[in-house]
């Protein structure tokens, strides 16, 4: 079993070796054992989904946030609940004839972007249906009690309710932090925690980006990188933003077992805030980041047009951890503040 892996993942280094150009082999669409069908050019997954929550779309991922279910408390207090459910018997496929057991929140890898303003209460049903024992360690601000260390939550429907003020203002990592810490990590325990100051950011088209690794032969090196799990995924679906328009990209680094990831945007500079929590950012077209390190990048385009970003440690992006923005010319939007002046 080791050697065929070994086998498809040599192979596959092959297969995806990157390349920039507009074509493209002719997509197949098939049936995984998983019961999803999905479409394939050879060099990347495209879920046309009939299970909806057997694989992962980092379409759909990239701008979904979830809010929780919202009630007021007796003093006013705005409440957030949400059901997280564990699991880490899933197989998915990673990229075209690659399959990985994948432990997730809620089915995918990441977990939901969980979303909040600062003081909401967050309360969070984590029920465990995995096999082993996992948590929800949230970085934050919280009593010692809902750190999700020292609780573990045993297999198998274990419950817990992790209740917390959102805070600080930023963005933030959650993941498992149960023993041994890497597998549980590499495996896909982790997700997002954006937390919104009560004055609200400029309007802005929002997005997400998870940088993560998989180590599919498991000696403790990544195989594949990406941004939100499928490699090279926006490469080949850039992702379609407008010219003249605010974009915010909240990033978190989770890659596993590399000391550093790192983050280059082409043809612009974005200004960058570590962690979100400042107001405070420096101008750069390029970051750094070691594992859980993030934060909140804005920039607009100028030019339409296609432009990339990738992790320029050419490793990671040769091994699928680059995407393009495909600028739109937004000549209606520039005619509209040109009227206003703006
Ligand atoms: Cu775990």
């Amino acid at each position: 079993m080791i050697l065929l892996l070994s086998l498809v993942v040599g192979f596959s280094a092959i297969v995806f070796f990157p390349s920039f150009s507009d074509a493209e082999s002719e997509p197949k669409t098939f049936v995984t054992h998983s019961g999803a069908v999905v479409q394939t050019s050879g060099e990347i997954i495209d879920p046309l989904y009939t299970v909806s929550n057997v694989e992962f779309d980092p379409d759909e991922f990239l701008r979904n946030f979830e809010y929780g279910r919202v009630s007021i408390s007796e003093s006013g207090q705005t409440i957030r609940d949400y059901t997280i459910i564990a699991e880490d018997d899933r197989v998915q496929e990673i990229s075209p004839g690659i399959f990985f057991n994948v432990w997730t929140f809620n089915g995918t890898v990441p977990g939901p972007t969980i979303r909040a303003t600062e003081g909401d209460i967050v309360r969070i049903n984590f029920i465990n249906n995995g096999s082993k024992e996992h948590t929800m360690h949230f970085h934050g601000i919280h009593p010692a009690g809902m750190d999700g260390v020292f609780e573990p939550v045993g297999g198998n429907g274990g419950q817990f309710v992790y209740e917390f003020e959102a805070g600080p203002v930023g963005v933030h990592p959650y993941h498992c932090h149960i023993m041994p810490l890497e597998e549980h990590i590499v495996r896909g325990l982790y997700g997002v925690f954006i937390v919104d100051p009560k004055e609200e950011r400029p309007p802005a088209d929002e997005m997400v980006m998870v940088l993560n690794g998989l180590d599919m032969d498991f000696d403790g090196e990544n195989n594949f990188y990406a941004a939100n799990t499928i490699p090279f995924y926006y490469q080949h679906h850039p992702i379609q933003i407008n010219a003249n328009e605010l974009i915010r990209v909240y990033v978190v680094n989770m890659v596993e077992f590399d000391p550093i990831n790192n983050l280059h945007l082409h043809g612009n500079l974005y200004r960058y805030n570590p962690t979100g929590t400042d107001t405070d950012s420096f101008y750069t077209d390029m970051i750094t980041l070691s594992q859980t390190e993030r934060g909140i990048m804005e920039f607009e385009y100028t030019y339409p047009g296609k432009y990339l970003f990738h992790a320029h440690k050419v490793e990671f992006s040769e091994k699928g951890w680059v995407g393009i923005f495909l600028v739109k010319d937004n000549s209606d939007k520039t005619t509209q503040d040109a009227e206003y002046g703006t």
